[in-house]
């Protein structure tokens, strides 16, 4: 077993989160996450407030046992942020994960209704911020993840946040096997969240066509766009990230025709389907996924392949000096 201070700050058999992500992440996914061990998220961009209640009440539901925990996703980009932030106290959700900002404004009355809170990281600074302001981890996510990335890779991110801050620290970004976990700890993590890899599992309601395009996808197949407009999104090349890509570099348009462009594309190719002019946010690793399986068994294997790892790195170790 691998056990850290995640499994037992947040009550888990297994030290992973999964990705909060928008118009895919709902309670059927997230509860399938918490029955495996893992941390289940909602994300609380889908469809609005009653959405989300909804999807809270059937996270709830679908939870083999009362306890087990589960968390919200706030992007704090979003419109929608102060009404999910409302809806986690009300609710009484047990984490909240935020991202894209740092959660200043909701700080006070979450740790007052004793919901833990876990800031997304691109940089040490922030994390540091994240801190002060009573987060009980952070998530320090490198940019080979989908959707809304940071500069840093999770590379050389992990370490500088794991020895800036003495809360734990969770790595993300490109992490989609056992060798990714391993790795991780390695680099002073105490846990993992995966977005892309749980987007695949049998659980997960995003349209078959998205998951298609991720089993499809080769290394080399992801694009960041929207840098010009200060939000760089990570996903699967196509026709849509291409033409925004030329778009941006168009100087005759305005942001915010650009804007207007990329309006609704997620939701195209999450729920429509349409994965040629929707967005179809991915991490790098996307690759690295084959096989639809259940949350379970992404979990289980991940974990299996962890341990033999761990298990086998003594192998590099030796007791003679072996050069000359
Ligand atoms: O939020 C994410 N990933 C996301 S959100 C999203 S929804 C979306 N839809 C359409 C267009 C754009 C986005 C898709 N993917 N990850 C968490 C994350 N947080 N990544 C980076 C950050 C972050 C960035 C800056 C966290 C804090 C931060 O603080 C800087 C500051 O100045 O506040």
């Amino acid at each position: 077993m691998i056990v850290t201070e995640i499994n037992r700050l947040f009550g888990l058999k297994y030290p992973i989160f999964q990705g909060g992500m928008a118009w895919i992440s709902n309670g059927q996914l997230a509860a399938a996450v918490s029955n495996a061990g893992g941390l289940g998220v909602i994300s609380s961009i889908n469809e609005g407030e009653e959405a989300l209640r909804r999807e809270i009440t059937t996270c709830r539901s679908l939870l083999h046992n009362p306890d087990f925990p589960f968390a919200i996703n706030v992007m704090l980009m979003s419109p929608q942020a102060q009404a999910a932030a409302d809806i986690a106290v009300e609710m009484q959700v047990p984490v909240v994960i935020t991202g894209a900002g740092l959660p200043t404004p909701y700080m006070k009355k979450w740790l007052a209704a004793g919901i833990k809170v876990v800031p997304v990281v691109p940089s040490t600074g922030i994390a540091k911020m994240a801190a002060r302001l009573g987060a009980c981890a952070v998530i320090a996510e490198g940019g080979e993840s989908g959707g809304h990335v940071g500069d840093l890779t999770t590379m050389v991110l992990t370490p500088q946040v794991a020895d800036a801050v003495s809360i734990p620290v969770i790595a993300a970004g490109g992490i989609a096997d056992g060798r990714g976990v391993a790795a991780s700890l390695m680099l002073g993590a105490a846990g993992v969240q995966c977005g892309t890899c749980f987007l695949t599992a049998k659980e997960c309601g995003v349209h078959a066509n998205y998951k298609q395009k991720i089993f499809q996808a080769k290394d080399i197949d992801t694009i960041v766009t929207g840098k010009r407009l200060g939000h760089p999104v990570r996903s699967l090349k196509n026709a849509f990230s291409r033409q925004f890509a030329d778009m941006e570099y168009n100087t005759n348009l305005s942001d915010q025709e650009i804007e207007s462009f990329g309006a609704g594309a997620l939701r195209r190719a999450a729920l429509e389907g349409d994965v040629q002019n929707g967005s179809v946010m991915a991490g790098q690793c996307a690759a690295m996924l084959h096989e639809e399986k259940t949350a379970q068994q992404i979990i289980v294997d991940m974990f299996a392949q962890a341990e033999h790892v761990l298990a086998c790195a003594g192998k590099f170790l030796t007791e003679e000096e072996s050069h000359a």
